[in-house]
């Protein structure tokens, strides 16, 4: 039997948010009593979890006073001292205060952007004072219900400028600080900007700062757009831009359900978890999921174990399909290269390209071929299933 206890070099976080979710929905009230950050701090130690990250509110409520705030950041340093749990990443409440109703960076009104930025600012600081060293930008709130509201080119080059002006003030105050950009298609506005991690991707490219800035892709936005999350992070992994991930789990076509990592589809889970391992990805795993609203604080405590179980469990399936005999004979067969092409490809020259257009392929020979990926996706299933 393995051992699935989460040891720190896995970098396991949740945020204050995820385990602190008191099951409020849009149809009901709050299922679980509110708790304060460093009663969180001490339930992520209990669980084994490596890091813990927060929006500036969920540490200080936005009406603290400064000598409240003094002491709630004092009680949490003490939980984080006991508990040996770190502060990878930070981030800013851009969406739940009314004042964002129309968005922080993009709105139409230049009072709101500039409070944004502020608040920003603000969040930075207070991340970076307790050592996050990865700062997310989510904009729940930057979108639309009608697109009569905002113009759509308008809302992008605000966006730009936003983070423009944000890396200069992280490289003026000389913190080691990156960003990673979080996209999500809906909810709560009815459409976002820069919906998905491939938007996200080109939209870095044109930023001042491109080197300071990646992504923070997550499973159930991805798969509410539907789409291949799998292929979404290695896209990002291999622009070496996936600075940070958010995992949970969500059905094809539904509302933003945030579970339990691997709750609901096994297999792209284990394709995530055998990516990001093969690729020896090392920022954390972030779980930014919560538990059912039929929980208690015990329920909260399995959800939590969960997913780190579920993702140290997939690890060990990857690691088994990475060794099986079967399957890798399978691999071997389908990335079989006698070299005979070699000359066609690598860098263009007129002679080569000379070559290839009087090379002759016998195209049903080459397509009369079976692949044999049944055979391997089966397998794959097995393995999964744990029969093999
Ligand atoms: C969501 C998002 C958020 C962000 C968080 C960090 O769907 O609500 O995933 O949980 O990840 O705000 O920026
Ligand atoms: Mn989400
Ligand atoms: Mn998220």
């Amino acid at each position: 039997m393995s051992d699935y206890t989460p040891k720190p070099e896995n970098k396991f976080t949740f945020g204050l948010w995820t385990v602190g979710n008191i099951g409020r929905d849009p149809f009901g009230s709050p299922v679980r009593e509110t708790k304060s950050p460093a009663d969180l701090v001490r339930l992520l130690g209990e669980v084994g979890a490596y890091g813990v990250n927060f929006h500036d509110n969920d540490l200080i409520p936005i009406d603290a006073t400064p000598a409240e705030a003094e002491s709630i950041k004092k009680d949490f340093r003490s939980a984080l001292a006991d508990t040996g749990i770190v502060v990878p990443m930070a981030t800013t409440n851009l969406f739940s205060e009314p004042i964002f109703k129309d968005g922080a960076f993009t709105s139409n009104d230049p009072k709101v952007r500039a409070y944004a930025l502020q608040k920003t600012m603000n969040a930075i600081d207070l991340g970076v004072e307790f050592g996050a060293k990865t700062y997310v930008f989510w904009g729940g709130r930057e979108g639309t219900e009608s697109d009569a509201t905002k113009d759509t080119i308008t809302a992008i080059k605000r966006s730009r400028d936003a983070m423009n002006f944000l890396c200069e003030y992280v490289n003026d105050k000389k913190y080691d600080l990156k960003f990673a950009l979080e996209a999500k298609p809906n909810e709560p506005r009815g459409d976002i900007y820069n919906s998905t991690t491939g938007h996200m991707l080109a939209f870095i490219s044109t930023l001042d700062h491109p080197e300071m800035v990646g992504v923070n892709p997550e499973v159930a936005h991805e798969h509410m757009a539907g789409l291949n999350f799998v292929h979404g992070v290695a896209q990002a992994l291999e622009a070496g831009k996936l600075f940070h991930i958010d995992l949970n789990d969500q059905a094809f076509g539904r509302y933003d359900q945030d579970f339990r990592f691997g709750a609901v589809n096994i297999k792209s889970a284990f394709f995530l978890v055998k990516l990001l391992e093969d690729n020896k990805y090392d920022n954390p795993r972030h779980f930014d999921a919560h538990a059912y609203r039929t929980e208690d604080y015990e329920g909260v405590k399995d959800f939590a174990r969960g997913c780190m179980r579920t993702y140290l469990i997939l690890k060990e399936k990857a690691a088994q399909w990475n060794t099986d005999k079967e399957i890798q004979a399978l691999v071997a067969e389908i990335h079989a290269d006698d070299g005979s092409m070699n000359q066609y490809f690598g860098k263009y020259s007129a002679e080569k390209a000379k070559a290839l257009k009087s090379q002759s392929f016998d195209r049903s020979a080459i397509a009369g071929r079976g692949l044999k990926y049944e055979r391997l996706d089966q397998l794959t299933v097995e393995v999964l299933l744990g029969v093999r």
